[in-house]
């Protein structure tokens, strides 16, 4: 039986955010996967959002799809071009039904959106949640810059707009994403389709708002609380594995994409690691990655410094999947982790 694939991936969270990395705000729900699975003590990102995101995608050094840095607004077309492979299109080939839902961020122009590189279905946004703020910025009607919006689509079909996205709806945008990814789980867990999804969570990018459920919550400011509900998103995914019935069969990862920022106001904090979101130094690379199931009681429950990259997490999926007939993808620069999800080292194999 085809495993299901459940990528959850945050945004900006440092290695000393999460509980079980030392963290000290609460993040019950996510220190439990941990617990349940395996996790990485040297698993290394690319320092800013755009890079590593589309090295997960494709298996791909970021200098290969020319995604070296995050685009200014203005500075051109950006993102995956039409003919790179991404996980989406691999688990359409593989037979998988697939959504991504949340931040995108690797190409806001139409044939490099998340329904034009494999995804049947896709909530979110296209670029980064600064965008959220830019109607309110002094002069932005002016400007005749659009308005940002959080948009939806299928495969096959132009995205169209939900509502703007704005500094009203940035705070409630990561519950939409947990209430449609949990809605699909449960959808395809019932029609006994194996699926993959890639959850986008919006949080902890700046601007940092507070959720109102969860504001005041957890007695640690503004950033304890907003980590506090990215903790309860992650759990209602997970709710949605369990309440489906697949969790036996269904393998989670959960990741952020860069470090926190440098911003030590806003809180965020990167462990013992020097630098930040964006800087040469090593905090820059080295998030955290915990994964459970399937068969969660197959996987070694434990810690391990076996070296990982984000560009494995191609060659990895491609081989969960078993997916004969999947393109190959040329150069790619990962290398599979399937021991190391199995159990049987806990070291990476199979340089592809
Ligand atoms: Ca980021």
């Amino acid at each position: 039986m085809k495993p299901n694939i459940v990528f959850i991936l945050l945004d900006n969270v440092g290695w000393g955010d999460i509980g079980c990395y030392g963290g000290l705000a609460p993040t019950p729900r996510i220190d439990a996967l941990a617990s349940q699975g395996l996790r990485f003590k040297n698993y290394n990102v690319e320092a800013q959002c755009t890079p590593t995101r589309s090295a997960i995608l494709t298996g791909r050094l970021p200098i290969r799809t020319g995604n070296c840095s995050v685009p200014l607004p203005g500075q051109g077309h950006y993102g995956l071009a039409p003919w790179e492979y991404t996980l989406g299109e691999l688990f359409s080939d593989a037979g998988y039904a697939t959504a991504a839902f949340g931040k995108w961020h690797v190409g806001d122009i139409e044939g490099r959106l998340p329904t034009d590189q494999g995804f049947d279905e896709w909530f979110g946004i296209k670029n980064t949640s600064d965008e959220s703020g830019y109607s309110s910025y002094p002069l932005f009607a002016e400007s005749g810059f659009p308005v940002p919006k959080i948009w939806e689509g299928v495969k096959g079909s132009a995205v169209t707009p939900v509502e703007d996205f704005d500094l009203q709806t940035r705070p409630l945008l990561d519950e939409q994403i947990a209430r449609r990814a949990a809605a699909f789980i449960k959808r395809n867990a019932e029609v006994g389709k194996p699926f993959f999804t890639y959850v986008g969570f919006t949080q902890m990018h700046p601007p940092l708002i507070h959720h109102p459920d969860f504001k005041g919550k957890s007695g640690g400011g503004v950033y304890s609380d907003t980590l506090a509900e990215l903790d309860h998103r992650t759990g209602q995914v997970l709710d949605a594995i369990d309440q489906a019935g697949v969790a036996a069969n269904t393998i989670v990862v959960c990741s952020s994409d860069n470090p926190a920022g440098r911003s030590t106001s806003m809180g965020g904090s990167n462990g013992p690691w020097r630098g930040h979101f964006g800087s040469g130094f090593e905090a820059a690379c080295a998030p955290r990655r915990l994964c459970g199931g399937p068969a969660r009681s197959k996987l070694a429950r434990s810690a391990t410094r076996c070296s990982v990259r984000s560009t494995g997490c191609q060659p990895s999926r491609r081989w969960l999947a078993s997916a004969r007939g999947c393109r190959t993808i040329a150069p790619s620069t990962g290398s599979t982790l399937r021991h190391s999800y199995s159990g049987r080292t806990r070291q990476p194999d199979e340089i592809t």
